[in-house]
């Protein structure tokens, strides 16, 4: 068994943290949005918000191609963006339009863009790992050099599925990468209480997986962990899964804040607001002389047009019609010769 390592060294390019930055401030605002207007009913989907996570879908997908597969659980807005995969259809999704990128039929937990590679998210836990892993078995088997990473959150780990795709991940030497954002929580319950006291990463070796582990609010260590593993699973070297601390600040699922139902500290909370990984990348490009007032102006206008665009198309969208609710349901039925 190999323990988990950090890598240390090296940085993205000035034009690649730009791209990062972009990334995960597009995230932000995006569902700052739909933040802003959940409340008005139309959007009637349970929706995990990500908003404290950005850095980890940013750094990972920079070094994905299009073909590359991507699989995310409930909690998905940015691994689907960051991946690629269309807003429009994700907005519509949400308002439940026939539009969306699961024709209006699956909400926030089931998007979906083929095109950009994005798979599926599903909301029962590990459910997408052991469908990514089986992609993953066969685009070894077709000698395909793709990689698909897989989504998900610590508490997911403690489903058997995640050990039985790990393990078969591992003996096959599949190229995968498993993408553990470990944001201390499970719902309202910590994690200390729910696992014994080692590194999710530490698993890892244990299924023949290469454990890698670092900071997920600090994007450039992301993008570090991310060629690393990425490389490594699309060489034929076998899987990885990289550990990413971040922090979730809304509520497990919906837009608001909960800090009122008391099981996480207002100073756990301020000290992970402290370590945002959007604030923390501007201050530091900024200084670095790698990013201007100007294009911070440049990128949020750019944005907000992009997102009312989104949000105009979806709400000018038609509902599905009646008769697809069971078009999916029941197989469709031939004429028998
Ligand atoms: C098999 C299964 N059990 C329980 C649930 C209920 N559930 C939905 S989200 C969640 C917590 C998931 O925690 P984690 O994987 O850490 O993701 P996070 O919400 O923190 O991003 C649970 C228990 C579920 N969706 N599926
Ligand atoms: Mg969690």
């Amino acid at each position: 068994m190999t323990s988990p390592s950090t890598l240390e060294n090296g940085f993205p390019s000035a034009n690649t943290r730009l791209a990062l930055y972009r990334d995960m401030l597009r995230v932000r605002l995006v569902e700052e949005e739909i933040i802003k207007r959940y409340g008005e009913q139309e959007m009637r989907c349970p929706t995990h918000i990500c908003i404290g996570q950005e850095a980890a879908p940013a750094g990972v997908s920079t070094h994905l191609r299009r073909e590359d597969e991507v699989y995310s659980a409930h909690r998905s807005h940015g691994h689907y963006l960051s991946k690629g995969a269309s807003l429009k259809g994700m907005i519509a999704e949400l308002y439940g339009r026939e539009t969306g990128c699961a024709l209006g039929m699956g909400g926030s937990q089931h998007l979906i863009d083929l095109d950009a590679g994005f798979m599926g998210s599903a909301p029962i836990l590990a459910s997408t790992i052991s469908v990514g892993v089986g992609s993953a078995w066969t685009a070894k088997r077709r000698g395909h050099d793709k990689v698909i990473v897989i989504y998900f959150g610590d508490g997911a780990t403690e489903e058997g599925a995640f050990h039985e795709a790990a393990n078969f991940a591992g003996v096959n030497k599949l190229p995968v990468v498993f993408v553990c954002e470990n944001n201390l929580y499970s719902v309202h319950t910590p994690l200390e209480i729910r696992q014994p006291n080692r590194k999710i990463s530490e698993l890892a070796g244990m299924h023949g997986v290469r454990g890698l582990i670092g900071d997920g609010n600090d994007v450039d260590a992301v993008w570090r962990l991310a060629e690393v593993a990425i490389q490594d699973a699309r060489n034929g070297n076998g899987p990885s899964l990289i550990e990413l601390a971040t922090y979730r600040w809304k509520e497990h699922c919906g837009p608001n804040e909960d800090q009122n139902l008391g099981y996480r500290s207002d100073e756990e909370m301020a000290e992970w607001v402290e370590k945002c990984p959007l604030a923390r990348y501007e201050k530091i490009l900024v200084e670095e002389n790698q990013l201007s007032e100007a294009i911070i102006t440049k990128f949020h206008l750019e944005i907000a047009q992009e997102i009312d665009e989104a949000f105009d198309f979806a709400k000018s969208s038609a509902y599905p019609k009646p008769e697809m609710l069971s078009r999916f349901v029941y197989p469709e039925m031939r004429e028998s010769s």
